[in-house]
């Protein structure tokens, strides 16, 4: 197992579409291992490839109290969505950085678990919210991305600042 350099927002690299995974193999799941121990450790409740630098159509979730409940999707895709919820969001990305965001109360995903069967699952609350906000990173897009254009400057300018606090 091993930790893994997590993206810094606005890093172009964030932007990148990921391509469907192919074939699980010892590659995937040592990756999905990866990023769980890597989401733990942040600690965060999902982490998607893209912000370890795998433009893979791979995201790991744990919104459980006691992280017990880790679920990995791979090649997932929302079907159906109903209703909207307001909640504050952040993102192991853009750290220290909190707003809301409007999402769909309830979302109907498909998608692959490790060993390559199909699962269709239907999620609400906090992990609906998860599950859309990293299926945007795996579509190169972060939840800053949906705030207004003067909250998006105010944000590039505050982690810019952080950074050469802390180079
Ligand atoms: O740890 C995380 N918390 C969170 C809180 C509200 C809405 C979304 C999230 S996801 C985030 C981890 C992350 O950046 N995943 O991409
Ligand atoms: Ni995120």
């Amino acid at each position: 197992m091993a930790l893994l350099p997590i993206l810094r927002y606005p890093d172009p690299r964030l932007k990148k579409v990921a391509a469907p995974v192919l074939k699980i193999d010892a590659g995937i799941r040592r990756l999905a291992a990866d990023m769980a121990e890597t989401m733990y450790e942040a600690p965060g409740i999902g982490l998607a490839a893209t912000q370890v630098d795998v433009h893979k159509r791979l995201v790991v979730i744990d919104t459980s109290e006691d992280k017990s409940q880790l679920r990995v999707f791979i090649n997932p895709v929302v079907e159906r969505c109903a209703g909207s919820q307001l909640g504050e969001e952040g993102c192991l990305s853009v750290p220290g950085i909190y707003d809301k965001v409007e999402r769909a109360e309830r979302v109907t995903v498909r998608y692959l678990d490790l060993d390559g069967k199909e699962q269709v699952l239907e999620a609400e609350g906090l992990l609906a919210v998860c599950i859309q906000h990293e299926i945007d990173h795996l579509d190169g897009h972060v939840f800053v991305d949906h705030l207004s254009q003067l909250k998006q400057t105010r944000i590039r300018n505050k982690l810019a600042k952080q950074a050469r606090v802390t180079a």
